[in-house]
């Protein structure tokens, strides 16, 4: 019997969603409480963020797809031909539409985490598109990026990759450096970057874009602790916890965080964790850059042509990086 548990406890250890459970527990158990921002996107999440994207006050969604709008021609008119687009994060294609039919695209590859739901998203978008070869890839690039099997021979079909939404942001300067090398690395001599960067700006109008006058923005942020509750089995009371939005300066970032109103504390299987009045969850970074230090960082990743739209404002940036 002893042999079974030990091989059953060492299988169940390589779950999914035990391995998740583990990265929850590490992150609260530090002395600076913090939850992956990954967690935010449960299905509710993702609702929720949809509806950001609405907000009057989250201006990034809206001036990105201006930028794409004014620019289509000069962005398209920088691709190589004959490409295979590779849209990281996909989700339901969107973005993607707009250029698949305007450039030269024979492929196209929708990279996601949720493989099952971005399937159909993917097939649907190769209706609409019978002269491109539509594939769906599931990856959690944040864990590192690598679709060589997936890509093929790069010189004889230039891939494009394209990471819009300023999500790059999510990453600390040297993580976002090492995803931006990952994918430098496989882009092959034709190849190039199509990515969206959101711009420093008067920290107010930042913070009110996270923290937004009817609450979407704390709803969204504080679900985090139900996903926290349905994966870890926590005792989490999200209306205990206060929304809060403040930008850091010296580090250039937004930082979500969920402040504990009252003292209380937290069980789980296996752990707890006391938090006193005042003290914070940190539940994302998001960094925001000016066009000098963008470029810079695609710089180091080994891009050594770069190109950037903006609009009228300079609020968020459209780089085209190339080798
Ligand atoms: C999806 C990471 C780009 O940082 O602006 C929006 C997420 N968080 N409001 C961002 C987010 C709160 C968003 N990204």
């Amino acid at each position: 019997r002893a042999k079974a548990d030990i091989a059953q406890s060492g299988h169940a250890a390589a779950r999914p969603s035990d391995r998740r459970a583990a990265e929850l527990a590490a992150g609260l158990r530090r002395s600076r409480a913090m939850i992956d921002p990954k967690f935010l996107y449960d299905t509710q999440g993702c609702v929720l963020f949809n509806a950001i994207c609405e907000l009057d006050e989250y201006y990034p969604t809206r001036t990105e797809r201006a930028i794409f709008e004014t620019h289509r021609d000069a962005i398209v008119g920088a691709l190589p031909a004959g490409a295979q687009w590779v849209d990281l994060g996909c989700g339901d294609c969107a973005k993607s539409r707009g250029f698949l039919a305007h450039a030269d695209v024979r492929r196209y590859l929708g990279v996601d985490i949720a493989v099952d739901w971005i399937r159909a998203e993917v097939d649907r978008l190769g209706r609409q598109f019978p002269g491109i070869d539509c594939v769906a890839v599931a990856a959690d690039f944040a864990q590192g990026l690598d679709l060589s099997d997936e890509l093929g021979d790069v010189a004889r079909m230039p891939p494009v990759f394209f990471y819009p939404g300023s999500s790059i942001g999510n990453f600390p300067p040297e993580r976002a450096v090492g995803l931006l090398g990952a994918i430098r690395g496989q882009t092959g001599p034709a190849g190039c970057l199509l990515i969206s960067a959101d711009l420093r700006k008067d920290p107010g109008v930042l913070e009110h874009a996270y923290a937004d006058d009817l609450g979407v923005t704390a709803a969204f942020n504080r679900n985090v602790l139900r996903v926290c509750n349905q994966v870890l089995g926590s005792d989490f009371h999200p209306e205990c916890f206060d929304h809060e939005a403040c930008f850091d300066a010296a580090h250039g970032r937004i930082e979500m965080h969920l402040v504990a109103r009252a003292p209380q504390r937290v069980r789980w299987p296996g752990g707890e964790r006391a938090f006193q009045a005042g003290e914070a969850i940190v539940t994302e970074y998001s960094y925001k850059y000016t066009p000098a230090q963008f470029e810079g960082l695609l710089a180091e990743a080994g891009f050594s042509r770069c190109r950037m739209w903006t609009d009228a404002r300079g609020w968020f940036g459209v780089f085209l990086a190339q080798p």
